[in-house]
């Protein structure tokens, strides 16, 4: 735990407190957070700390937590929301070597657009890092395609984590699995 992170953890600790409806819990807490209070067990400091750990997560105030969408098959729809789904291809089966993915965006009506910027990102979800690409931007042809280049650089399993934005802001998290 770092030296900022305390006073945080103290501020949780009493609104936790403020907010427990049991009072026969109070002394308790208050004796864990203490400094000054000498009888507290070890075993019972420790698990209110565990408690406080958890209660940590759950109330932390961090932007909401990322969806990523398993996305269907190459070649089935997947919906991004309700005005457009988007499909993806490979421009051959992935082997080892350079392969090309293809993602077709579309409207209601089926015609194919560009409404967002698309990122991607290959990595070995079972070597997470090692072949990391980071954040590499799609281009676009001349017919609307989105296209990434991925280099597969060893068989196993991969996956390409895909975001479109519009106007920065994310829209759509969904990640492409698929073995070589
Ligand atoms: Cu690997």
């Amino acid at each position: 735990m770092t030296k900022s992170a305390v006073p945080a953890l103290f501020f949780l600790a009493f609104a936790a407190i403020s907010s427990v409806s049991d009072s026969a819990q109070r002394p308790l807490i208050l004796d864990a957070f203490s400094p000054v209070s000498p009888a507290v067990s070890p075993k019972s400091s420790s698990s209110a700390f565990s408690d406080l750990h958890s209660l940590g997560q759950a109330v932390a105030t961090e932007p909401a937590e990322i969806v990523w969408t398993a996305v269907p098959g190459p070649g089935k729809k997947c919906p991004i929301n309700d005005d457009y789904y988007f499909k993806y291809v490979f421009s051959e089966k992935p082997k080892m070597g350079m392969v090309i993915l293809k993602i077709q965006i579309f409207d209601k009506n089926n015609n194919q657009v560009v409404p967002y910027k698309a990122m991607g990102r290959s990595d070995m979800p079972s070597m997470r890092g090692v072949h990391d690409s980071g954040d590499v931007e799609f281009k676009l042809n001349r017919k609307n395609d989105y296209l990434l280049p991925v280099n597969v650089v060893m068989p196993g399993d991969w996956e390409i984590r895909v975001v479109f934005r519009l106007n920065d802001q994310p829209v759509f998290h969904g990640i492409i699995r698929f073995e070589v």
